[in-house]
């Protein structure tokens, strides 16, 4: 089966992963909700009938974790987050027609249906399983409370996910050398009841519908191989107190995993709206029941849940499935991943107390490479993005044209459109309609860009400065046409550019909203007068990005510093047992570790942390090569004294030889040193 184009007759439904109820959002988080708002008002310019929905997702570890660290109870945590959430998406124009939370009374009610109708169609099952427990504790360790190995990967996982290896999700039991997170305490396996969902059961549906599935491709390459493989069964419920009620019997002490609940939130935020706007307006059960156009937008850490357990769910249920998932690539701020405890992030209540308009950064967001691929943030890049594109290309062409026109006509010049410009501006909404079609984000955004280009272009070939004398039809010709552009430029760049679109719409004369217009206005008459314009956007300036990259800088480095502290204080939760491997003093006794004193230091060019040391050891002076130069200030280390293994293998890294090597604690590299003055050369035993 494949789709009908959009817009159809469907009504559709345009969702974002709901953000845990457990922190502020930054900017990388904004990717996803700027795209989904992007996404759904494209699809109502061009005229599809579109709810666009989330909410907060309150349960699970990730909110009791925090709610334990804070001493509060969890929904005290959560209903905070989720009132700052909600009042946050607005103000960057992310307009959800619903937002709700997994907590609310519609959630909870709809779960409960879904599980007792799964149970009832058979598909839910009983199952004795090993689950981690912190016997000091006495207590269950589900998800986020445990951490160890990946069985699958090898790598560090936490809980329910693989989230610096292979991505997989986990189910309880699974992750090996398991730890409490919040003691440190190692964890025993202990047998407890569950219940499971049967997701076997749809192997041979999920197939089909990986087949038929849109958006990305990542969201339907990735989950093939779980898909064709052995499809496991999944653990839906959870020894805890936090979370929703097990609907049903012989699970009464347990909730329903955070991953059941979650989605269905999805369905409750669009029967919500539909309660509030009334049937005739938006019918959540035509959209999720008959025949709508479901489109997840999601980041790609989340495929999984939505392409294989959502899916079997709402199979399970009789529900539609989804049309679509889009899944984004990560987000780096210069080049580095975000950090919430190292404070390394532009937060998005940052960026607005900046004075920086939404706009800017939904343009960056939107048309910053594809969705899939994965994105850099860096504030010289932003700056590049709007002084090229919004200041140089699209803000400089209506303002140069709307000007002209105001100048000399007072508005738009009495004169038909010229084939030329009818036929660019087609062409736009074609291409504005194929990007909605590809799931293309920044194609969307590129449409009307693409527009203002041909309008300097065609401004610039015509010269209508020159004509207003001697030929004043074509001028005024060129100018008809130009305003013309500047509307079908509203119009397109109305999804990204959601308040500097209705600047524009104002500027032309025009009344109420630009979203209100379809696709069609492009091309409609524009009004006879408008008054003087304004210039929509400001150039950043050097000054500027210097100032936010000193900002940045200073918060992370005083979040470094409390972070030492507050790891100085607790967690002994990275620590690796000693061995039980015994070494003999003679073997001691062959390490040579002298006392050294940095001379000079100097980064190797090329090399991301490596940086070339000159040490005096006393009895001459070393080349050591050490991966400082992420941790530590260069230019600070000459005078420092270290401790050095004067007599290991000479090795190369980088090209540059290494003779010797020093030593230094933790992955933060904390030198060692002495504590008295001993020599340089002194031997360290
Ligand atoms: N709350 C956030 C995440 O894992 C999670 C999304 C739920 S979407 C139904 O990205
Ligand atoms: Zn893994």
């Amino acid at each position: 089966m494949s789709h009908d184009d959009y817009p159809t007759d469907n009504p559709a439904v345009v969702t974002c992963g709901l953000p845990y109820a457990n922190g502020d959002l930054h900017i990388g988080h904004l990717r996803t909700y700027v795209s989904g708002d992007v996404f759904a008002r494209a699809l109502e310019t061009l005229g599809q009938q579109t709810a666009f929905v989330s909410g907060s997702d309150m349960h699970g570890t990730p909110v009791t974790v925090l709610a334990e660290r804070e001493g509060v109870s969890p929904d005290e945590v959560a209903l905070r987050y989720y009132e700052e959430h909600r009042e946050l998406f607005p103000r960057f124009d992310v307009e959800f027609d619903n937002y709700g939370h997994t907590d609310d009374e519609t959630n909870v009610a709809l779960t409960k249906e879904f599980v007792r109708t799964l149970d009832e169609e058979g598909h839910i099952y009983e199952k004795d399983i090993m689950v981690a427990y912190d016997p000091a504790e006495e207590q269950s360790l589900p998800d986020r409370y445990v951490e160890g190995t990946c069985p699958y990967c090898g790598a560090k996982a936490r809980g329910d996910e693989c989230d610096e290896g292979c991505g997989r999700h986990l189910e309880p039991g699974e992750i090996e050398d398991p730890r409490s997170t919040i003691t440190g305490n190692p964890a025993e396996y202990r047998e407890q009841t569950h219940k499971f969902f049967r997701v076997s059961d749809f192997q041979e549906y999920l197939q089909g519908f990986i087949d038929r599935l849109e958006g990305t491709d990542n969201a339907r390459n990735q989950p093939r191989e779980w898909i064709e493989g052995e499809l496991r069964d999944w653990c839906i419920t959870r020894d805890m107190d936090w979370g929703i009620e097990y609907p049903g019997e012989g699970a009464e002490d347990l909730v329903l995993y955070v991953w059941v609940d979650a989605p269905i939130e999805y369905v409750s935020s669009t029967k919500q709206y539909t309660e509030r706007v009334g049937e005739e307006t938006y019918d959540w059960e035509e959209a999720w029941k008959e025949s709508g156009d479901i489109v997840h937008i999601i980041g790609r850490d989340i495929i999984q849940h939505h392409t294989v357990f959502w899916p079997a769910m709402l199979r399970g249920v009789g529900y539609n499935e989804p049309r679509a998932v889009m899944a984004s690539g990560f987000m780096t701020l210069n080049g580095k991943g975000f950090s919430k405890s190292r404070n390394r992030a532009v937060w998005a209540e940052e960026y607005l107390d900046e004075g920086l308009h939404p706009d800017l950064l939904r343009y960056y967001l939107a048309t910053n490479g594809g969705f899939q691929q994965d994105v850099d943030f860096s504030w010289e890049k932003f700056q590049e993005r709007v002084n090229g594109e919004l200041v140089g290309t699209v803000g400089n062409f209506l303002y140069r044209s709307l000007l002209f026109a105001y100048r000399n006509y007072e508005g738009t010049p009495d004169t038909p459109l010229s084939e030329e410009v009818e036929h660019r501006i087609e062409s736009a909404i074609d291409d504005f309609g194929e990007a909605v079609n590809d799931y293309s984000i920044r194609n969307v955004g590129n449409a009307a860009v693409e527009l203002a280009r041909y309008g300097n272009e065609y401004i610039q070939r015509n010269e209508p400065w020159k004509l207003t004398d001697e030929d004043p039809e074509r001028a005024a010709q060129v100018i008809r046409d130009c305003v013309q552009i500047a509307k079908a430029i509203a119009v397109l760049s109305s999804p990204i550019l959601s308040g500097k679109a209705d600047d524009l719409w104002s500027q032309l004369g025009e009344d109420g909203s630009v979203h209100d217009a379809g696709i069609d206005v492009a091309l409609a008459e524009p009004p006879e007068d408008f008054g003087e314009p304004d210039e929509l956007f400001g150039k950043i300036e050097d000054e500027r990005v210097e100032e936010l990259n000193e900002k940045l800088r200073e918060r992370t480095e005083a979040a470094a510093s409390d972070d030492e502290e507050a790891e100085d204080e607790s967690a002994t939760d990275d620590f690796q047992p000693v061995s039980d491997d015994r070494i003999s003093f003679d073997e001691f006794q062959d390490l040579d570790l002298r006392v050294g004193r940095i001379e000079t230091a100097e980064p190797i060019e090329g090399a991301d942390a490596l940086v070339r040391l000159e040490v005096d050891i006393g009895v001459e002076t070393r080349q050591i090569v050490a991966g400082l130069k992420q941790l530590h200030d260069v230019d600070d280390l000459p005078g420092t004294k270290i401790v050095v293994v004067a007599n290991l293998e000479k090795a190369e890294l980088f090209g540059v030889e290494s003779n010797g090597m020093l030593l230094a604690a933790g992955e933060q590299a904390d030198l060692l040193t002495t504590y008295g003055d001993a020599e340089p050369g002194t031997k360290i035993q």
